[in-house]
């Protein structure tokens, strides 16, 4: 089992509370390494100056990565970014008036000098979001790293069972 941290490291910040559901993923994950984590909702533009706060203070707050959701018009992720050194994972939301490119490549386009890494649009960008974020850790933080290499290990095991199954229900037409 984990080793739960107490103090909060992952920062995840969403432009509005209809983002969660495709943020599910990154918190079950951060639960399932027992990596602790806060959660905001704020938003670029109706919230200004609440991210704003929020953003330049993450780093005096303990967080060492910040995971930044929002759709449309997506420019959380930047704004972000613009006021702290900390590394920022974008997900850009899906289910938009044009189904998530635009928050994709307004979140993925970010001028030279001030980067996002975007991951996936949607949950799969949640989940990867938050793994993204751990294997940042996993640098200075021993438990994590042991914790992604079993994850990783799991995974490979699951395709290699679904191979197995497979190929025996070809050999049994
Ligand atoms: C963005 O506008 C949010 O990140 C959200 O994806 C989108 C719609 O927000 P709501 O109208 O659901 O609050 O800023």
């Amino acid at each position: 089992m984990a080793k739960k941290t107490t103090k909060p490291v992952i920062g995840i910040i969403m432009g509005s509370d209809s983002d969660f559901e495709q943020l599910k993923g990154a918190v079950n994950t951060l639960r399932e390494f027992g990596v602790a984590f806060e959660v905001k909702v704020a938003s670029a533009h109706r919230t200004p100056s609440v991210v704003m706060e929020w953003a330049a203070g993450a780093e005096k707050r303990g967080m060492e990565v910040i995971i930044a959701a929002a759709g449309g018009a997506a420019h959380l992720a930047g704004v972000i970014a613009g006021h702290t050194i900390l590394p920022v994972i974008g997900v850009p939301i899906g289910g938009t008036a044009l189904s998530g490119l635009d928050s994709l490549l307004s979140m993925v386009q970010m001028p030279a000098g001030i980067p996002v890494a975007t991951v996936a649009v949607g949950s799969a960008g949640g989940t990867n979001a938050a793994l993204l974020a751990l294997q940042i850790l996993a640098r200075k933080n021993a438990d994590v790293r042991k914790q992604l290499l079993t994850h990783r290990k799991k995974m490979a095991a699951g395709v290699a069972a679904k191979d197995a199954a497979l190929q025996k229900k070809l050999a049994e037409e």
